[in-house]
C-alpha cells in the first residue's frame, strides 16, 4: 500500500540560443500557474481525496530562479511504499521543449509524469489532429493535460497515484467556474527568490471577449468571462499579506477590464485599503476601450491601481483591421493614456512589430508617432508569432507555410515565420530598434518630466529594468530576471557540454560585459535621474544652457553654470541664481549642494576623453589630477544617486 506521495511541481524554463537552461539569482514575478496548482492540491490533500494515511510532500520549483535537482527527484521514489509525480506546469510555447526535455528524463527514471499549461492547450485545441511531437510524449507515457483544472485536480490525482492515467485529458470544454475555487498558496521560500518578495501574481479571472488573431487566450481560456468573487480575492490579499507582506500585485487577467465582477473587486480593495490599512496596490491588463467604463479609472485607482498594460499592439489601423482588433481606435489613443495618466496610473502600451503590412520605414513612423503623440509612459514591443492556439497559427498550418518547427525560439524575440517585407534579421534589428528608440533618454526624459510625482520611481525602476533586460541580458523584459545563472552541463540535448576551461573563459567574458554594459546603464540612469528630478521649467531652462555651452567649451566650470542661471533667469525672472560658492559645492562636492546638480554630462565627457587616450595609448596625456577628482565627485553622484533611491523604497 502507497504510504507516501511526493509530488513535485515544476515551472521549466526555456534555453537560450547557445542551448544553456535560463535561470536567474533573482526572478521578478512569482508564477500564478503554480500557486493555483499548489493551492489546488493542498485543498485536494484537505479533503483527503487521496486517502486517510497517505503522507503528501509538496515541492514547488520555478526553473527560472531554481535548479531543479534532476537527480535528486529521480531518485526520490524508493520502494513500493512510495510514489512521486512530476508535474510540469504552465507550460508556455517556447518552455515546451524543455518540459519536453525534462519530462523523458523523469519517465526514464520511472515517475509518474503529467504536462499542463498554455502550449498543450493551445496546440491541442484548433489542431485536428494530435501532432507528431505531442504523440512521441504520449507513447513515452507521459500524461497531457489540455484544458483548466479547477474541477478535476482531484480526479487527476487520484488517477495518478493509482496508476491508471491516460495519455491525455481533454477538458478544453469544461471551464470550470472559479468564482469559489479554492485561492492560490504562495509560499514564502518561493518569494525569496525575488527582487521584490512583497510582489504577487493572483488571476481575478479568466477569459476575454474580443477576437485578436494572435491571441491563444480565447481559444482556451474562453470568451465568456469567469472570475473569483470578491470575497475570495480579499482573502486571498488579506491572508498573503498577514503570512508573507505581500503588498503589490500583478492581477494576471487577460483583460480586468472585462471581468463582469470589477466592480465589487475594486470595492473590498477600497475596504481593505481604507479601513482594513492593508497597503495592496496592483498594476493589471485593460483593452483600449477601458477608459470608457463608466467609474472604472478613478475606482482603480482608488483600489490601489497603479499601472495598466494596455494591449495596443499597433497605431496602424490596417494592421488591427488585419488583426481582428476592431475594439481598437488609434484616434482615442491619447486620450485613454490622458485618462489613466491624470488618475495617476501609469500606462504600460504592448506593441507588436512585424504584422504583415509593417515595413521598416512605417515602424520607424509608428514608434515616433507613439513617442510623441500617444505618450505612453512604457512600452513592450514583442515581434509577431504564430501562437499554437491562436487563428494565425492554424490559417499558417492550414496553408503549410514555414513556421519555425523550434518552439523555444517562441519567445516574441525572435523572428519564427516570414514577414513579406522584411528579411529575419531586419524584423529582429528593427525590433531592437524600437526598443533603443523608447528607452532612449530623450524619450525617458519626456516621460518622467509628465509623471505624477507619486509615479516617478515606479517609472524610473521599471526604465531601468527594461533597458537593463534588452541590452545587458539581451532578453525580453518579461522573461528575464536579475543575474544569469548557467550550469556547465545544463544542455539542451544536441548541444556540446564545453571543457572547464573554455566554459569558464566564457563565463568571465560574459560577465565582464554584463557588468559594463550595467554600469553604462546605471550612469544613464543617474543622469536620467539628475535632468529630472527637478522638473521645473525654469530649471530644464537652466540644463538648455547648460547643453548649449557644453558643446561650446567641452566641460562645464562654475563661471559657466552661473551663466547658464543668468541666461535662464531672462525667461524666468523669478529664478533664484544660486551664489559661486554654492555652485562650487555642487560641481565639486553634489553632496553638499545636491539641489543644484542637474547633469553629469561634463563628467561623461571626461571619461570619454579619457578613454580615447587610454585605448590611443596616449597614457601620458591622461591628467591624472583630473582622474582623481572627477572620480571623487562621480562617487559622490552615485552616492547621492542611491541614497534618494533608498529613501523612496
Ligand atoms: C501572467 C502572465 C505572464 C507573466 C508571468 C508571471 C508569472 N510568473 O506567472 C509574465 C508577464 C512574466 C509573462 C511573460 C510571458 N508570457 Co505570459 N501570460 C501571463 C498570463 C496573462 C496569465 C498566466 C496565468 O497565471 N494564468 C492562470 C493560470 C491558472 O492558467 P494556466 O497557466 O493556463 O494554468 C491552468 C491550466 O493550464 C492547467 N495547468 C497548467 N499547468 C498544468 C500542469 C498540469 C500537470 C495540469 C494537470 C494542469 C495544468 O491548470 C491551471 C489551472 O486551471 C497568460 C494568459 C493566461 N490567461 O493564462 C499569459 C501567457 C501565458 N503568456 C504568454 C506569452 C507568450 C508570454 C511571453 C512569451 C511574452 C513575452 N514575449 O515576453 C512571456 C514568456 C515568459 C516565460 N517564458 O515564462 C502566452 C503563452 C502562449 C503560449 N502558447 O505560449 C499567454 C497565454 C498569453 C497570450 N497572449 O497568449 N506572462
Ligand atoms: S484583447 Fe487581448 S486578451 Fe483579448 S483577444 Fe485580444 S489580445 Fe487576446
Amino acid at each position: 500500500m502507497l504510504r507516501k506521495l511526493t509530488l513535485y511541481l515544476i515551472k521549466p524554463s526555456h534555453y537560450d540560443d547557445d542551448g544553456y537552461v535560463v535561470r536567474h539569482w533573482r526572478g521578478i514575478l512569482p508564477s500564478n500557474t503554480l500557486a493555483c496548482l499548489a493551492g489546488l492540491t493542498e485543498y485536494v490533500v484537505s479533503q483527503k481525496r487521496l486517502g486517510d494515511s497517505l503522507k503528501v510532500n509538496i515541492h514547488v520549483l520555478d526553473e527560472t530562479v531554481d535548479r531543479i535537482p534532476v537527480n535528486h527527484i529521480c531518485r526520490s521514489q524508493r520502494g513500493p511504499h512510495m510514489k512521486t509525480i512530476v508535474c510540469l506546469v504552465g507550460v508556455q510555447t517556447n518552455q515546451f521543449p524543455r518540459a519536453a526535455d525534462l519530462a523523458r528524463t523523469f519517465r526514464r527514471a520511472g515517475l509518474t509524469v503529467m504536462i499542463g499549461g498554455f502550449h498543450v492547450s493551445g496546440y491541442l485545441a484548433l489542431l485536428p489532429e494530435i501532432p507528431p511531437d505531442i504523440q512521441e510524449l504520449m507513447d513515452e507515457g507521459v500524461t497531457l493535460v489540455k484544458g483548466e483544472v479547477e474541477e478535476t485536480w482531484g480526479d487527476l490525482l487520484c488517477d495518478a497515484v493509482n496508476d491508471r492515467l491516460k495519455p491525455l485529458y481533454d477538458f478544453i470544454d469544461q471551464k470550470p467556474d472559479l468564482y469559489e475555487k479554492p485561492i492560490p498558496t504562495i509560499q514564502k521560500k518561493y518569494l525569496r527568490k525575488f527582487v521584490d518578495p512583497n510582489f504577487g501574481t493572483l488571476d481575478c479571472g479568466r477569459g476575454c471577449p474580443f477576437e485578436c488573431s494572435f491571441c491563444t487566450i480565447i481559444n482556451v481560456q474562453g470568451r465568456k468571462m469567469r472570475f473569483r468573487s470578491a470575497e475570495c480575492i480579499a482573502e486571498a490579499v488579506r491572508r498573503n499579506y498577514r503570512e508573507h507582506g505581500i503588498s503589490f500585485y500583478f492581477f494576471t487577467d487577460d483583460n480586468f477590464a472585462r471581468n463582469k465582477n470589477w466592480e465589487a473587486i475594486f470595492d473590498v480593495l477600497i475596504l481593505l485599503r481604507e479601513q482594513e490599512k492593508v497597503p495592496v496596490e496592483f498594476m493589471m491588463q485593460v483593452d483600449v476601450l477601458s477608459w470608457k467604463i463608466n467609474g472604472f479609472v478613478a475606482k482603480a485607482r482608488r483600489a490601489g491601481c497603479i499601472n495598466v498594460f494596455i494591449g495596443m499592439e499597433s497605431i496602424n489601423a490596417v494592421n488591427l483591421k488585419a488583426a481582428g482588433k476592431n475594439q481598437n481606435h488609434v484616434n482615442e489613443y491619447s486620450e485613454l493614456i490622458e485618462t489613466y495618466r491624470t488618475n495617476e496610473i501609469s500606462t504600460h502600451v504592448g506593441y507588436i512589430i512585424g504584422f504583415p503590412s509593417d515595413t521598416i520605414e512605417s515602424v520607424r513612423c509608428d514608434v515616433a508617432y507613439l513617442m510623441q503623440e500617444v505618450r505612453p509612459d512604457h512600452a513592450s514591443f514583442f515581434m509577431l508569432m504564430p501562437l499554437p492556439g491562436s487563428q494565425d497559427h492554424l490559417v499558417l498550418f492550414q496553408r503549410k507555410t514555414w513556421m519555425d518547427p523550434d518552439f523555444n525560439r517562441y519567445d516574441s524575440h525572435h523572428a519564427v515565420c516570414k514577414h513579406p517585407n522584411m528579411t529575419a534579421d531586419e524584423w529582429k534589428a528593427l525590433y531592437l530598434d524600437s526598443w533603443r528608440t523608447f528607452y532612449g533618454l530623450e524619450n525617458m526624459k519626456a516621460v518622467l518630466r509628465r509623471t505624477p510625482a507619486c509615479n516617478y520611481w515606479n517609472n524610473f525602476i521599471r526604465f531601468a529594468w527594461y533597458k537593463n533586460s534588452i541590452f545587458t541580458e539581451e532578453r525580453h523584459p518579461m522573461m528575464c530576471g536579475f543575474l544569469r545563472l548557467k550550469g556547465r552541463k545544463n544542455v539542451r540535448p544536441g548541444y556540446p557540454t564545453l571543457s572547464r576551461r573554455k566554459y569558464y573563459a566564457n563565463r568571465v567574458r560574459e560577465i565582464y560585459h554584463h557588468f559594463k554594459s550595467m554600469m553604462c546603464i546605471l550612469l544613464e540612469m543617474e543622469e536620467l535621474w539628475l535632468q529630472t528630478r527637478n522638473p521645473r521649467e525654469a530649471e530644464q531652462r537652466v540644463l538648455e544652457e547648460l547643453r548649449k555651452m557644453r558643446t561650446a567649451y567641452g566641460h562645464i566650470k562654475v563661471a559657466d553654470l552661473q551663466t547658464a542661471f543668468l541666461r535662464a533667469k531672462n525667461h524666468f525672472p523669478a529664478l533664484h541664481i544660486p551664489s559661486k560658492l554654492e555652485l562650487f559645492w555642487a560641481k565639486w562636492s553634489p553632496l553638499l549642494a545636491p539641489s543644484k546638480v542637474y547633469t553629469r554630462a561634463d563628467l561623461d565627457l571626461f571619461w570619454q576623453s579619457v578613454h580615447k587616450k587610454w585605448v590611443d595609448r596616449s597614457w601620458f596625456q591622461i591628467p591624472l589630477h583630473r582622474v582623481a577628482g572627477n572620480l571623487f565627485r562621480d562617487a559622490q553622484l552615485s552616492l547621492l544617486f542611491f541614497l534618494q533611491f533608498i529613501r523612496t523604497r
